[in-house]
């Protein structure tokens, strides 16, 4: 049965439910094809299972792994969105947490997947839009269809390096990284096991507009800061996130409020991160181990394997998304490839880390109120 239906009973859900986990392979680019980059990546949709060919010793070695949804290089942003994330956007607005993470090698379509394409100058929703933009259409089509009494707020934060830049904060923040008016930003524990970050700034948003406008000011001051700062984009993972408030009355007349938080997240590109751990050697040396990506792939070891401890505590990027692994939140994982041969070994280590993230159970709960 497709398991990221409604349709569970009360048992399924005290035993948890899996992680989501899609694969999403790119297509060659044009330089690629130009030069007949051979292609090494097969994906069969109908079976959900993507195989690596491999060339050991002359012989043809398939490897094949099995994922929940599998979206070929033909695949188009509106499928992957209407197969995959709408279903997470209900969710959402009955009252889930809902969290959706890019991971993969740099260039293999985090941000294509994520964001898509630019926003157009004439205010047509472009047609290679990402997920971000969609969602956001979305939970307004449904809220505007049902006259739903409701309020939203965004919060948009990137974590590089271990810190944390809230990217709709007021220019200046940036500016001037010293400045005394800079506004402290810090991870706080809430009591409950949860953390909240003091200091973001939460947007009040009453349209689809008025978010696209907060994403394009979150996106223009997170290059300003980049080329500022001289941070490597790749390096950086950015959290978008909508918490949704809706007011229903019970057939009772009581009021009723449902609480839904959507959090959209773009990981750091996942070279350099070993399957076993850190990458030994040049990537070490260079600094270029990114601790909370690290601490992700360590939390998602301890959980499928019930080792005890979970080292939610060792990055903020775990810190922020405790819940989300092994938590109340309903999680999917979208893990990109390329097809070429070039980037076989890191797909294979993509390939190897989505397939065991399959196994992470979450105990997703409605927010009560
Ligand atoms: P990442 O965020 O993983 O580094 P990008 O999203 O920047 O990768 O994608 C790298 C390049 O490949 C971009 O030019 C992007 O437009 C293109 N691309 C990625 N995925 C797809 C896809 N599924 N279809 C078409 N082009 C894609
Ligand atoms: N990937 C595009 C941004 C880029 O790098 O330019 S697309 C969507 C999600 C998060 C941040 C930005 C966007 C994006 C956008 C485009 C242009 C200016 C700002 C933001 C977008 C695309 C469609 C609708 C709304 C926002």
């Amino acid at each position: 049965a497709d398991s990221n239906s409604t349709s569970f009973n009360k048992n399924d859900k005290d035993k948890g439910v899996n992680v989501q986990v899609l694969l999403r392979c790119r297509p060659l680019n044009e330089d690629e094809m130009r030069v007949n980059t051979p292609v090494v990546i097969s994906c069969n949709e109908g079976r959900r299972e993507v195989s690596a060919v491999q060339n050991i010793a002359n012989k043809q070695i398939d490897k094949t792994f099995a994922f929940d949804k599998v979206f070929g290089p033909a695949s188009q942003q509106k499928e992957l969105y209407d197969q995959a994330v709408s279903p997470i956007v209900y969710e959402v607005l009955e009252g889930y947490n809902c969290t959706i993470f890019a991971y993969g090698q740099t260039g293999t379509g985090k941000t294509y997947t994520m964001e898509g394409g630019a926003r157009k100058k004439n205010g047509e929703f472009p047609s290679d839009a990402g997920v971000i933009p969609r969602a956001v259409k979305q939970i307004f089509d449904i809220l505007e269809a049902q006259n739903a009494e409701y309020n939203m707020k965004v919060t948009f934060l990137e974590l590089y390096n271990e810190e944390i830049t809230d990217l709709l904060a007021p220019e200046e923040t940036v500016k001037f990284v010293d400045d005394k008016s800079k506004k402290p930003i810090a991870l706080m524990e809430d009591g409950k096991g949860g953390v909240f970050v003091r200091g973001l700034e939460e947007e009040i948003v009453c349209t689809a507009n008025e978010i696209y406008k907060i994403l394009e000011k979150g996106s223009a001051k997170r290059r300003t800061a980049e080329t500022l700062l001289n941070k490597q984009s790749s390096r950086s993972h950015s959290i978008f996130s909508i918490t949704i408030h809706i007011k229903e009355c019970t057939p009772e007349g009581e009021e009723m409020i449902k609480c839904g938080k959507l959090n959209l997240v773009d990981l750091a590109g996942s070279e350099n991160i070993s399957r076993s751990g850190a990458r030994e050697g040049r990537a070490r040396e260079a600094g270029e181990i990114n601790k909370s990506l690290l601490t992700l792939g360590r939390v998602i070891n301890a959980l499928v394997e019930h080792s005890g401890h979970v080292p939610y505590r060792d990055s903020k990027l775990t810190r922020l998304l405790r819940d989300s692994l092994g938590g109340k939140t309903k999680t999917c994982i979208i893990a990109t490839i390329s097809p070429s041969i070039h980037c076989l070994e890191e797909t294979l280590s993509t390939l190897d880390y989505a397939h065991r993230a399959k196994n992470i159970k979450n105990k997703p709960e409605v927010n009560q109120k």
